[in-house]
């Protein structure tokens, strides 16, 4: 019987959680639907969890996939701004109905933690910055609404129901296995697979917009040490999960291209709907909480993540 389960274990995300937990020698059991997943994801470790292959939006799938299990953690979601703002039910029965259908199969089954794949989306344009968990959410585009009210019914999960929910706000989240190929993806995977196939990559807007870029194991070792931290320092809370920098998209986009070898300079297109300007946390909180470090920097995750791009091109 599999002691942790992740949703989404062929994502981004989940697939660094899953493979960090084997590593571990935990029993684990995978979710995924791969809708935005991939198998190759789980390639070198599929064979060391229970998957389940199954739908979010299956409510009966997500309690058996509950059953046994003493911590999940949520990371199965239909993310980004844009596809949120063009589809926004699909990702509304995703991220919403999906994110009920783990408590409710959480509560059944008797599970003592989830921690819940927040996003930094949820702090809006609001003025203020670092981030503080203590700021009211103003979240704009439907994605940011989906997360948040997530991050609503944990908390709510936690005080009716006593399930120790944890909500991780990750702050742009980058790193190997971000996947490049979809009009949907993040801007560093998007980016680098475009530099290293030669290509102009378009920046929306003046590339002046800034995040707090985070590379993936950074975000996987925050995961880990909440899910082993006492109740009392992390159950119904929300913590930032970043690097604590800033840096703007033209900054970003200069580093990439040194890294890939790239010579030419961006196209500049008209900004994004529903995006946010600037993005900075103050991460804390996390570091009080349960020992967060941020230990990969910016610049070191960049070039992981570049040389992954690259090996994935020559294979
Ligand atoms: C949001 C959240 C992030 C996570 C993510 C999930 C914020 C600050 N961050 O990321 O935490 O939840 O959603 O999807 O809300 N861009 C270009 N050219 C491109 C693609 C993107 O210029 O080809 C720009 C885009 O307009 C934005 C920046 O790059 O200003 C980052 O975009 P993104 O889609 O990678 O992530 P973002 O910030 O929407």
């Amino acid at each position: 019987m599999a002691r942790y389960l992740v949703t989404g274990c062929a994502g981004f995300i989940g697939s660094w959680i899953t493979q960090a937990l084997v590593e571990r020698g935990e029993t684990v059991r995978g979710f995924d639907n791969f809708e935005t997943g991939h198998r190759e994801n789980l390639s070198g470790f599929l064979d060391r969890i229970e998957f389940i292959e199954g739908d979010l939006r299956d409510q009966a799938a997500v309690a058996r996939a509950c059953q046994g299990v003493e911590i999940i953690f949520h990371q199965g979601a239909l993310p980004s701004v844009p596809r949120s703002i063009k589809d926004p039910r699909t990702s509304h029965t995703a991220n919403i109905d999906g994110t009920f259908h783990v408590l409710e199969g959480a509560r059944a089954a008797g599970v003592r933690r989830i921690l819940y794949a927040a996003s930094s989306s949820a702090y809006g344009n609001q003025p203020g910055f670092p981030r503080v968990e203590t700021m009211v959410p103003m979240p704009i585009a439907p994605y940011p609404v989906q997360k948040m009210a997530g991050e609503l019914y944990m908390r709510s999960y936690w005080q009716v129901y006593g399930i120790e929910t944890v909500c991780l706000r990750y702050f742009n989240i980058f790193g190997p296995r971000q996947d490049p190929n979809s009009p949907y993806s993040g801007v560093m995977a998007k980016f680098a697979l475009q530099m290293l196939h030669g290509q102009q990559p378009t920046i929306f807007g003046d590339g002046e917009q800034g995040r707090d870029f985070t590379y993936v194991e950074n975000a996987v070792s925050a995961n880990l040490l909440a899910a082993a931290a006492p109740a009392e320092k992390v159950a119904g809370r929300v913590f930032n999960v970043a690097c604590g920098q800033r840096h703007t998209l033209n900054q970003t986009y200069k580093v990439l291209a040194e890294l890939t070898g790239f010579h030419q300079p961006p196209v500049y297109g008209p900004p994004r709907t529903g995006d946010i300007q600037n993005s900075l946390a103050d991460i804390s909180a996390a570091r009080e909480a349960f020992g967060y470090e941020p230990s990969i920097s910016f610049e070191e995750g960049l070039r992981r993540t570049v040389e992954w791009y690259r090996q994935q091109l020559k294979q």
